[in-house]
Formats: C-alpha cells, sequence, structure tokens
C-alpha cells in the first residue's frame, strides 16, 4: 500500500510560476509519515517546489489545508480524484470549515491526526474509508511519535529543523485561528521526547512552530533546562508577558534562544483593546520601551509582528507603526493586514456588519490575491490598506533600512551568530515582499482548460514546471 503526503503552494505570481524560495519542511506531513503503519509506503511532494505527479499510482492522497492553500488544495484534490485515487484531507482549514473541504474529498480528519490515523489506515486496508473522522483533542501532542525527517530528503528546504513543544494558545485574539481551532488551550509535549527528538537529527538551528513556547511559563523554564545541554540554536514564537519572568528569560536566553516572533500587533492601546490582546495593554502603555529594553538586554532578536487595519487604525497610525518598528531596529518585521479567517470572531462580525469583501469567501474567489485587503476597513478604502501594508513591508525591508537595522549592538550585531542570521535571512524576506504580494490564489488561470496528456492533467503551474 502506498499513501502519498501532499503539502501544496498558495498560488502563482501572476503570468509564472511561483517558487517558494524560503520553504521550510512542512512538519505536519513528518508527523503523519511517523504514524503510519511500516508495512505503508510513503511519499511526500511539496507543491512550493516540485510538480505534483497526478499518474503516480497510490492508494491515498493525503493533503494538508490551511485557509490560504485552501484554492490550490482542491485543485490537485479534483485532479487525483479524476485519476480515481482517494483523496484525504486534514490541517486547520478543515477544523474551520468541514462543509466545503468535503467537496473535495472521499475523506476528511477534523483535528489532530494523532488521535485517527491509526483507524484511518485500518479503514484503508478494508477499503472502508470513512468520510469524516473527528479527532478528539490531544492532550499530549505527538506522544510516543518522532517526526520522520526522511520523507524531506532531497528537497530544497531552508536549513532549519522544524518541531513543536506545545499546541495552541490560551488568549483569544479577535481574529486568530489557532485560537478557534484549539479552544482557547494549551497543551505540551513530553519534554524528554522533544530532547530525543532533536537528537535524532543532525541540525543544531531549530524553529518550534508552537504557537506561544511561554503558554505555560513553568513548563517552558522545564524545557529550556533540558535543552541546556544540547547546545543548540532555536527561534519561536513568544507572547510579550514572558518578559515580566526573568528566571524564564534566563533560561530561555542560555538554552540557545535567538530570537522570538512577537505579536506586537499595535502601537495603539486602543487597537489591543479593539483586538482583545490584553496581554499586550501594560507593555503599550510606554509606547514598549521597557520590553523593547529587555529584549535587547537579552541579546534576542525580535521578529516583530503587526496586524494592520482594525477598526481603531488609520493611513497615519499605519505609518506610525512602520516607524515604530524601524525606529526599535527590529531584526525582521511582518506587517500583516487583518484577515478574516473563517470561525473567528472577527469573521462573524464583519460578516454581520456587511464588510466582508469576495463574497465572504476571500481564499476561493477568483479575484483574490495574496496580501489583498478582503474587507471594508472603517477609516481607509481596501485599496489603502493593501497598498498601507506593501509600502510598509518594502520600507521595511529596503536596503537602507537593512543597514540602518543592523546597527543595533546589543541584539543585531552581538555576535556573530547574530550578525549571520540577520545578514543572511534580510535580503530572504526583502525578496519575499515582491515576490508574494499579489500572488493568486490557486493555480488555474479563468480560461485555462485542462488538458489530458499520456495520463496526467496538468494545472498552469504543473505545465509550467515541465517545460523548465
Ligand atoms: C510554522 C508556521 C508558519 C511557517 C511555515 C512553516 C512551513 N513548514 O512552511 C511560516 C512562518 C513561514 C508561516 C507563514 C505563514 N503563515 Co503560518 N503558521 C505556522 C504555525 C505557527 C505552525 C504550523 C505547524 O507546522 N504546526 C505544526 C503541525 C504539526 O500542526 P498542524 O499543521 O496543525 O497539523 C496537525 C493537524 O492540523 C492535523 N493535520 C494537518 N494536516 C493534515 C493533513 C491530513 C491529511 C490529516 C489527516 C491531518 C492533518 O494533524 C497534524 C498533526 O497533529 C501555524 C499555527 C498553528 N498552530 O498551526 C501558523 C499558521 C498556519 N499560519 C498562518 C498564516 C496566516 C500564515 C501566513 C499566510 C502569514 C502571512 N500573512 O504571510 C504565511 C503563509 C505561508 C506561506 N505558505 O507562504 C495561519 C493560518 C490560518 C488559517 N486559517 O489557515 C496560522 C494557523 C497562524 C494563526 N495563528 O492563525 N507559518
Ligand atoms: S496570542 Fe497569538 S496565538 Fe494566541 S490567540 Fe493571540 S494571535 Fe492567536
Amino acid at each position: 500500500m502506498k499513501i502519498i503526503l501532499i503539502k501544496p503552494n498558495i498560488g502563482r505570481r501572476e503570468h509564472s510560476l511561483y517558487v517558494d524560495n524560503a520553504s521550510m519542511e512542512p512538519l505536519q506531513l513528518g508527523i503523519l509519515a511517523a504514524l503510519t503503519p511500516d508495512d505503508i509506503d510513503v511519499v511526500m511532494y511539496d507543491d512550493r517546489l516540485e510538480p505534483i505527479p497526478y499518474n503516480e499510482p497510490a492508494d491515498l492522497v493525503a493533503i494538508t489545508v490551511e485557509t490560504f492553500t485552501a484554492r490550490r488544495s482542491y485543485e490537485i484534490a479534483d485532479g487525483y480524484r479524476r485519476h480515481g485515487v482517494k483523496v484525504l484531507m486534514g490541517g486547520m482549514h478543515v477544523k474551520l470549515l468541514p462543509d466545503e473541504v468535503r467537496e473535495h474529498a472521499d475523506s476528511i480528519m477534523i483535528g489532530d491526526a494523532e488521535d485517527k490515523w491509526a483507524e484511518m489506515t485500518d479503514d484503508l486496508r478494508a477499503g472502508n474509508l470513512k468520510e469524516v473522522y473527528e479527532c478528539a483533542p490531544v492532550c499530549i501532542p505527538q506522544k510516543g511519535v518522532i517526526t520522520r525527517r526522511d520523507i524531506y530528503k532531497g528537497k530544497k528546504y531552508m536549513p532549519i529543523s522544524l518541531l513543536q513543544f506545545s499546541r495552541g494558545c490560551r488568549y483569544s485574539c479577535k481574529y486568530c485561528a489557532s485560537s478557534v481551532y484549539f479552544e482557547r488551550r494549551h497543551f505540551t509535549r513530553d519534554i524528554d521526547e522533544v530532547v530525543a527528538e532533536i537528537r535524532s537529527q543532525k541540525r543544531k538551528l531549530l524553529f518550534f512552530v508552537d504557537d506561544n513556547i511561554v503558554g505555560d511559563k513553568e513548563r517552558a523554564k522545564e524545557l529550556f533546562r533540558a535543552l541546556i545541554p544540547l547546545k543548540i540554536y532555536w527561534v519561536s514564537q513568544g507572547s510579550l508577558d514572558m518578559l515580566d519572568d526573568d528566571e524564564l528569560m534566563r533560561l530561555m536566553v542560555k538554552s540557545g534562544c535567538l530570537g522570538l516572533v512577537i505579536g506586537f500587533e499595535s502601537i495603539k492601546p486602543e487597537s489591543l483593546d479593539y483586538m482583545h490582546k490584553g496581554v499586550n495593554k501594560r507593555f503599550a502603555d510606554d509606547h514598549y520601551a521597557e520590553a523593547v529594553e529587555k529584549l535587547r538586554h537579552y541579546g534576542l532578536q525580535t521578529w516583530a509582528a503587526f496586524t494592520i487595519g482594525h477598526d481603531t487604525d488609520t493611513l497615519e497610525s499605519i505609518e506610525a507603526t512602520y516607524r515604530f518598528a524601524r525606529k526599535n531596529k527590529f531584526t525582521f518585521a511582518a506587517y500583516n493586514i487583518l484577515m478574516p479567517y473563517p470561525g473567528t470572531e472577527l469573521y462573524e462580525q464583519l460578516e454581520s456588519e456587511g464588510r466582508l469583501l469576495y463574497d465572504g469567501k476571500w481564499w476561493l474567489h477568483e479575484q483574490y490575491r495574496f496580501n489583498y485587503t478582503a474587507f471594508i476597513p472603517k477609516n481607509m478604502t481596501p485599496d489603502e490598506l493593501t497598498e498601507a501594508g506593501f509600502e510598509c513591508r518594502r520600507r521595511f525591508n529596503s536596503a537602507g533600512s537593512i543597514i540602518y537595522r543592523m546597527l543595533e549592538p546589543r541584539t543585531n550585531l552581538r555576535n556573530p551568530v547574530r550578525f549571520f542570521t540577520y545578514i543572511v535571512y534580510n535580503p530572504v524576506f526583502k525578496k519575499e515582499v515582491f515576490e508574494k504580494q499579489g500572488m493568486t490564489f490557486g493555480c488555474k488561470e479563468k480560461d485555462d482548460k485542462e488538458h489530458e496528456d499520456e495520463g496526467y492533467v496538468y494545472t498552469s503551474c504543473d505545465r509550467q514546471e515541465e517545460r523548465r
């Protein structure tokens, strides 16, 4: 028996194929491979990097679906189903919108696969795949499961290993899909298994993909203590309240943390109220001065994440946000346009106010483009918000800004490792600003007629890939 695992791309650039130059290993597929019994063959294809082989024989194709890859996922699923191969879909978007996904799949799995994958493979062997597998919340993620990294071999991923210590987050920011998926809960893995997983691979640079690695501070301290002897470097995501616990911060740095993605989200206290980001309120009172000072003290290279387009935002406040990040010489910054993800409180509010664009389903809409505004903002037009977001990203990542921000002695210039991180990744993200902006979702052009050729169904992406 054979299962093909697929990580879909978002889509393509307007007139050409988009190849992601900064792709990271798809962790969820490494976990699905590890959950699969040894007598079932597993291969993985990453649509961001390589063509999808629609004519490769398989008993099942399993696709991971996020909202922004839903359109492309459905194209791939439909392609395989036309060849008579059964398709199973799972992932974040499946839990948010199961009925939509079912239209493109023989079977769906709702929630974390650890609970039902074994039952699904038994059913597959018996030729009796169920239409829906509904998983119970996994209280200890990946219990006894070490990610299978052999499926990534030979593919051009960034040289960083992804893994997880915890899943979920207890906060409830209005726009956050994770908060809906995990129902505001936070679960941690067995620490000895995390250590075993790190030892099972060779890389010393790791990315804990946790929503909030300090979501349970005492457990995080236990993890950090266990990481110290491993002499690794790691990055992750964390909430600002970590800065209130000096012991936690000292252990974090000692265990090899280079820096964290931190959701500053806004410099305006009213916006923080609007999005229910209470955890940041105290830090915003002094314009994050104390927070920035502490982060520098610990030498952490911060990836500051902002969301723009809240009802309390204006074009002027967005400009101030850009200046704030540049002035504080953050190592990286993300200016994400507020996106109404299905299932979130934000989505429901905008829907009830009649403010959703693209028929309320931007992720499927032919006209929607990556990084475009998908709702009517209160204090600007949708186009103005789109343009403001692009301008923040363009200016923050300009050559002048990269040089200016580099000159921060306690973070980016602190030591050779930190300087290397800064100087290697800033140009990568600068390139991405232009490559991703305005990408179409999915790969089929409006009038593109799929055609059969020697058993293949090609979409535009696949055809162009073949020609290269
Ligand atoms: C790491 C990460 C990234 C990395 C990408 C890593 C990579 N491999 O390429 C980076 C930083 C690059 C990134 C970028 C973005 N990300 Co991101 N990211 C994450 C994060 C933090 C972890 C994802 C992960 O690896 N989780 C670990 C795995 C094991 O969990 P999992 O995918 O949920 O898988 C489990 C189950 O869902 C299920 N499952 C999953 N797939 C399948 C498939 C089948 C067949 C089955 C049966 C089961 C199953 O079983 C798995 C095991 O339990 C999530 C938050 C989260 N908690 O998921 C956000 C998240 C996925 N990202 C999000 C977003 C919006 C983005 C961006 C669009 C942001 C932006 N504006 O640029 C970009 C787009 C990326 C792109 N393709 O270009 C949103 C997506 C929301 C949504 N509804 O889809 C999330 C949920 C964050 C959030 N808080 O809302 N991201
Ligand atoms: S703190 Fe981050 S992960 Fe947690 S709910 Fe808010 S946005 Fe989501």
